[in-house]
């Protein structure tokens, strides 16, 4: 089988490559859970999407988290920063994945206290500038609860990362997934808001209104249901059905292969056109060079005609005398 070719970086004038799908989310919005899920499912995919951790360090971490929560177990919650970087494999071509598992201090730190000396807060704001696509995950929970700072932080903070990314080169077309997670939770309260766009902007109208443009669609998101124990705790069911895990990621790898087109299909036009303009001051040039030829092959048929009139003259003259 032939190698796959290699996917172009999307590149916009004045702007850092776009190489990557970013997946970003408040603290405790589902980051884990939903890549876990997400790398389970592709991994050993048949399908013409698939997934491979790029170090066995992260397939190690994930084979970790399947191993929680077929016991039954959360994983922790994140206290540092963890990278968790993926190729990808789409209708054979390539692509990166990138899912940054934050702690709650620095998407704070980053959107809302504006603090942009702490390098994982640079880092966190350089992985939107580099975005090729974005899923957001967006945690239902949080949206409805009487906790007003975490209410706010995740709905102010995810529409500044919003606005950062429609407002660089390029942003205004860069595809977005909103995934409300934990959608087995919380069906009742997004049907009864009228369903899930409805109910995001209910909650966050000015996040809904920046991301409009380019291309943004709304997933109800199960990556794995939970159960209630006996004790009254939920606890993860492994097995029960899933919902939209890897809608959001095909969707998005659909506009950045469109992306890509567009930006191929221009570049090519640009390239003719400027083959055609030097094949056309070639022509110029060509013609000018015959022209000038022309007048000397005349002026030296002249000049021989003349020579020749002149040789017969004499001779005429000269056999005369
Ligand atoms: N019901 C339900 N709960 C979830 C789901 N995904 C995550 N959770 C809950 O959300 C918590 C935080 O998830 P986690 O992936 O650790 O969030 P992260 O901080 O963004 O990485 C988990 O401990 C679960 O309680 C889901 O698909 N369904
Ligand atoms: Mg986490």
């Amino acid at each position: 089988m032939p190698a796959p070719p290699q996917a172009t970086p999307n590149h916009f004038e004045g702007q850092k490559v776009r190489d990557r799908i970013v997946v970003l989310g408040r603290t405790r919005s589902g980051k884990t859970v939903y890549i876990a899920r997400l790398y389970h499912l592709l991994w050993r995919s048949g399908s013409d999407l698939r997934m491979q951790a790029c170090t066995g360090v992260t397939h190690q971490a994930m084979v970790g988290f399947w191993q929680l929560l077929k016991d039954g177990k959360w994983p922790e919650s994140t206290t540092a920063t963890d990278q968790h970087s993926f190729d990808l494999e789409f209708q054979s071509r390539k692509f990166s994945m990138i899912v940054s598992d934050y702690p709650g201090e620095i998407f704070k730190k980053a959107f809302m206290d504006d603090d942009n000396s702490d390098p994982e807060v640079i880092k966190l704001l350089d992985s939107i500038d580099r975005a090729q696509a974005i899923i957001f995950l967006v945690d239902p929970k949080v949206m409805i609860d009487t906790d007003l700072k975490a209410t706010n932080e995740q709905g102010f903070g995810l529409t500044q990362a919003i606005l950062r990314l429609r407002s660089s080169p390029g942003g205004e077309a860069i595809p977005i997934s909103l995934v409300l997670t934990k959608y087995d939770e919380f069906n009742e309260e997004v049907k009864a808001a009228g369903g899930r766009v409805n109910f995001i902007n209910h909650h966050y109208p000015n996040l809904v209104e920046a991301a409009k443009k380019g291309g943004t669609k709304v997933y109800k998101c199960i990556a794995i249901q939970t159960v209630q124990s006996t004790l009254g705790s939920h606890r993860p069911d492994w097995d029960a059905p899933l919902q939209d895990v890897e809608e959001p990621l095909r969707d998005c790898l659909k506009g950045v292969i469109k992306n890509i087109d567009k930006a191929e299909a221009k570049r090519i036009s640009i390239e003719q056109a400027r083959i055609e303009a030097v094949q056309k001051e070639n022509e110029i040039e060509l013609d000018k060079i015959g022209r000038s030829k022309d007048y000397w092959v005349v002026c030296l048929s002249f000049l021989f005609l003349a020579l020749a009139l002149i040789a017969g003259a004499w001779w005429i003259w000269k056999g005369r005398t």
